[in-house]
């Protein structure tokens, strides 16, 4: 696979997400930052209009667990994403599905509101209630653990971690004191993100 690979996009989770999955594999790569304002080449490219898009030679994808999925099937030497027994693949989806839902709840909520310059102190506490709720089960899960699935880093920790991130970045909520555990682990992806 010697074509080069370039992504477009800009400073959100779906974006981090693909970023750190590249770093992790090594896999060389040029971040095209668009204008969210102007998707006009987003949609040339791919026919839609969210990022990240990615194309590697001939091939365009969309959808971040796409591409996670795609670099992780042709570039099998490098660490892998999706490891394991089909338990431990569906239970890595089971995160997935988590972290887009659930723990992407708060952003989901206040994003629409900081879209159209508004403020709602019912939807805010709303939203940081969801993702106190969120956060505790990352930090329930990652007692004894470096990782959410054990001793390695996968798409379910690549997936989950920038949304807190971004989340907390944004403003959106904050993770409630005594999260340490989380707070080390979001480091720990996100170093990836340099
Ligand atoms: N399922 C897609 C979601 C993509 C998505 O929602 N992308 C956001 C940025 S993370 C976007 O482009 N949003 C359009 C907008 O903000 O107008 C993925 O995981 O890549």
């Amino acid at each position: 696979m010697a074509e080069h690979i370039t992504v477009y996009g800009f400073e959100t989770s779906n974006n981090m997400k693909v970023r750190i999955a590249l770093k992790h594999k090594g896999i060389p790569f040029t971040f095209e930052t668009i204008d969210p304002s102007d998707r006009s080449e987003i949609e040339r490219l791919s026919g839609q209009p969210l990022t990240p898009v990615m194309v590697h030679g001939g091939s365009v994808l969309f959808d971040s667990a796409a591409i996670l999925r795609y670099l992780d099937a042709n570039f099998p030497d490098t660490p892998r994403l999706f490891a394991g027994s089909r338990e431990r693949i569906w239970e890595i989806e089971e995160w997935e599905g988590f972290a887009r839902a659930e723990l992407a709840a708060a952003m989901k909520m206040m994003l629409p509101l900081r879209l159209a310059g508004e403020e709602d102190a019912e939807v805010a506490a709303h939203a940081q209630e969801l993702f106190s709720d969120a956060t505790a089960r990352l930090e329930d899960r990652l007692s004894g653990r470096e990782w959410l699935m054990g001793d390695e880093i996968t798409a379910a920790d690549i997936t989950a971690a920038p949304v807190v991130f971004r989340t907390e970045k944004a403003g959106f909520a904050t993770l409630p004191e005594g999260r340490d555990r989380t707070r080390a682990w979001i480091d720990r992806v996100m170093a990836f993100d340099v």
